[in-house]
């Protein structure tokens, strides 16, 4: 698409199905600023997003959506996800075409485009009105706002030594199994708050029938049917591996390893943060990440590591991920886990 009202068109047809105006706002002084975010508030890689953005200063208009169907939790009556209503979907898929990805399908337990595929259907968007482009990815999202705003840090440096070592500690955080353990029911140690217990116990079957309808709904747009279908498959392949057993322990023992080797990367650097002596998108991605483990009642994993446990006080108290994940005012429901974090 190269004409500018066409792509304001496509905008716009994203904003028209949000079902409530005052979860549509601006963030900071500008009128009508450049960027536009479609988030929600739980969802993790929305969390890395807006900490950039609040990191970096960055004025922005937010666009919170429900990305759980209703089913009498946030409305009376049964409301399909906001994320996967066809105008939202055309827009991902608009900016999806430049990741030069097939789909997502299978589920291995994490979500990362590079090594799992395009999901149409998911928050994190953020559109730069300046450049008249979508973004769709949380990873190339937090790297395209610190590459078009100076603001008052930049947070994956220049040096490409350093930028390389940020980077991979970025990708360790992309492909951890955090959906593998959101979603999984573990079958020894399920430590997840009730709530979330409860949510997950039908969800990907509610996620499907939801979208079925949806392709029915708009059967004249093939494009948008198959993506729809692809979303089908990927979240059936991910009811299977929340409920087996030896994946779930898996998935698991994959997240453990993870933790080991941040304490061991956390021996080597010179610290204070991850990549030395600066803090970087890498210490902001591990604080999301730790907090979430935390929430999930994963602290454990590193109940005996001293050094994992001081990074993770360090990297929750930043400013940009206290407010925008642990203090966000529309937040992750409350767990009995992390009460310690104060
Ligand atoms: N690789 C993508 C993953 C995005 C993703 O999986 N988003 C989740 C929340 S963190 C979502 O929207 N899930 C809703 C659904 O699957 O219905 C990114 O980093 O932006």
């Amino acid at each position: 698409m190269t004409n500018a009202a066409d792509f304001d068109d496509l905008v716009a047809a994203a904003r028209a199905e949000l079902d409530d105006p005052a979860r549509t706002y601006i963030v900071g002084k500008e009128t009508s600023p450049r960027f536009e975010l479609f988030h929600a508030g739980l969802s993790m890689c929305s969390q890395k997003v807006r900490a950039v953005l609040a990191e970096k200063a960055i004025p922005y208009t937010s666009h919170e959506l429900v990305i759980v169907a209703s089913k009498g939790i946030w409305a009376e009556d049964f409301k399909p996800a906001e994320n996967y209503r066809p105008g939202y979907v055309r827009l991902r898929m608009f900016g999806g075409r430049q990741l030069g990805k097939q789909y997502a399908q299978a589920h291995t337990g994490n979500s990362s485009v590079d090594t799992e595929g395009f999901d149409p259907c998911v928050v994190p968007l953020l559109v730069d009105h300046e450049e008249r482009s979508v973004v769709v990815d949380s990873k190339l999202i937090c790297d395209h706002l610190d590459n078009a705003v100076a603001g008052p840090i930049k947070l994956i440096p220049d040096d490409p030594t350093v930028r390389a070592a940020v980077m991979a500690q970025v990708d360790i955080v992309d492909r951890s199994p955090h959906p593998g353990l959101l979603y999984g029911f573990h079958p020894d140690d399920d430590r997840r708050p009730d709530f979330i217990k409860g949510v997950m116990s039908d969800v990907h079957d509610v996620k499907c029938s939801s979208i079925q309808r949806f392709i029915e709904d708009n059967a004249d747009d093939e494009d948008l049917a198959a993506a729809y279908r692809a979303k089908i498959a990927k979240e059936r392949a991910g009811k299977a591996l929340a409920f087996d057993p030896d994946r779930q322990r898996m998935v698991r023992a994959q997240a453990q390893g993870i933790i080991d080797g941040l304490d061991v990367q956390l021996g080597d650097t010179t610290g204070p943060w991850i990549c030395g002596t600066d803090y970087t998108l890498a210490d902001m991605l591990w604080g999301i990440s730790l907090y979430r483990f935390h929430w999930l009642g994963l602290a454990t994993m590193w109940s005996s590591k001293q050094r994992v446990s001081e990074y993770a006080g360090r990297v929750y108290k930043r400013p940009s991920v206290w407010e925008q994940v642990i203090n966000f005012p529309s937040p992750m429901p409350p767990s009995p886990h992390t009460a310690d974090v104060h």
